[in-house]
């Protein structure tokens, strides 16, 4: 752990009763980094969730609080109770963050108890029931009042962009690493006409803007430990306007295969259609009051996008030299890439029956 910063002068700006008990790293997070913090409340132990912000990836904290805010504190007045949404706790001056000395931007949540998240989900019903909070996350955003959520990450979506990064990152092969991964290459390069068909859709104002989350990995869900039922939508970093499919999406990449997203035997990576299926069946519960049309149909194409875009920008990281994603062995990002890889091989080899099943879906929300 690094204990260069002084946790308890950072904490001592939070509005945070009772004595400071410890602080140690939490979670799996690739880009923050997660403390849980103990504190003592008239003898009772009370954690919560001390973040600093990656001020590298996210360049406007400032802005990306403000977003965060006003997003929880929505959200706030549609639950039934404080584990629906998380919480920030203001500072003594009524701000969601602290800067510390070395200009840090720190932040605390209210600990969201008897829940956790998964890195790979284990059944259909955590698959159902975390995809049915990231559609209610969505449901519930649609009446956010104005002015538009600034974008803390410009572009982040873009998968032309994407593939224009991978393709500067190999011209530079500062690494000296392109030679050994020609195939990844040519993998993404045969799907490159692909890269741009959500945005072309957009363009032509078929498929609308909405206020998604980004980022819905299935480890940014929290699902009760007692009863498996979807609580929170947690890791609001990257809330800001989007197209519906980049949740869906990011939830086909990470809650269909068995295997880790590092996971270094391939033969374990595959689209399980089960999984498929209570995710889809999970999201349109709560997103099928919103969606149109065209959104529902493409549902299947966005697990697909969204797993390529991901998959080139971890081989784009390996290319650079690993300064994006936290790595924890040699060739991590190239490992993930090639999870990632494999699994757009399955849902293509699978696609015909996932837009099948997506008709049918779509037929009964019509009824
Ligand atoms: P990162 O952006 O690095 O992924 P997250 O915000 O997802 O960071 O937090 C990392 C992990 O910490 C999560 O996967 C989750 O297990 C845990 N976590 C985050 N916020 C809370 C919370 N409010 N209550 C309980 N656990 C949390
Ligand atoms: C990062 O923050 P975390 O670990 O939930 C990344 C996502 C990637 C994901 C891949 C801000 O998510 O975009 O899909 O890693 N977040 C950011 O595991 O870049
Ligand atoms: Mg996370």
């Amino acid at each position: 752990m690094n204990s260069n910063y002084d946790f308890q002068s950072i904490c001592s700006q939070f509005r945070l009763y009772g004595d400071f008990v410890s602080v140690q790293p939490y979670g799996n997070g690739h880009i923050n980094d997660t403390y849980q913090l103990t504190y003592c409340q008239s003898g009772k132990n009370v954690r919560y969730i001390l973040q600093k912000i990656n001020t590298n990836v996210f360049r406007n904290p400032v802005s990306l609080m403000d977003n965060i805010q006003r997003v929880t504190e929505h959200l706030k007045r549609k639950c039934t109770n404080s584990r629906g949404t998380l919480t920030l706790i203001l500072t003594e001056k009524w701000k969601p963050y602290v800067v510390d000395a070395s200009g840090n931007y720190w932040r605390v949540y209210l600990f969201i108890e008897n829940a956790r998240s998964y890195d790979v989900l284990e059944t259909e019903q955590q698959a159902y029931e975390a995809a049915k909070v990231f559609g209610q996350f969505q449901a519930d955003l649609v009446d956010l009042p104005g002015p538009r959520l600034i974008e803390t990450i410009p572009d982040f979506h873009n998968t032309p962009a994407r593939v224009a990064a991978l393709e500067k990152a190999i011209r530079e092969d500062r690494c000296g690493r392109v030679a050994s991964v020609r195939k990844e290459i040519d993998f993404v390069l045969s799907r490159r006409e692909e890269a741009g068909r959500l945005l072309e859709l957009n363009a032509r104002g078929v498929i609308p803007e909405r206020i998604t989350h980004n980022d819905t990995k299935l480890n940014n869900v929290l699902i009760d430990t007692e009863n498996g039922t979807g609580i929170c939508v947690i890791d609001l970093d990257t809330v800001m306007p989007g197209l519906a499919h980049y949740d869906f999406g990011d939830m086909v990449r990470t809650g269909t295969s068995p295997a880790a997203e590092d996971e270094r035997d391939l033969s374990k990576v595959t689209m399980q259609f089960g999984m498929f299926e209570a995710l889809l069946r999970g999201y349109c519960a709560t997103a099928g009051s919103f969606l149109n049309d065209v959104e529902l149909e493409y549902l299947p194409f966005s697990g697909k996008l969204i797993t390529l875009e991901i998959g080139m920008r971890f081989l784009t990281d390996y290319l650079e030299g690993d300064v994006y994603f936290k790595i924890h062995r040699d060739n991590h990002n190239l490992d993930r890439c090639r999870t990632q890889f494999k699994l757009v091989e399955s849902i293509e080899q699978q696609y015909g029956r996932m837009r099948k099943l997506t008709d049918e879906i779509k037929k009964e929300l019509k009824k």
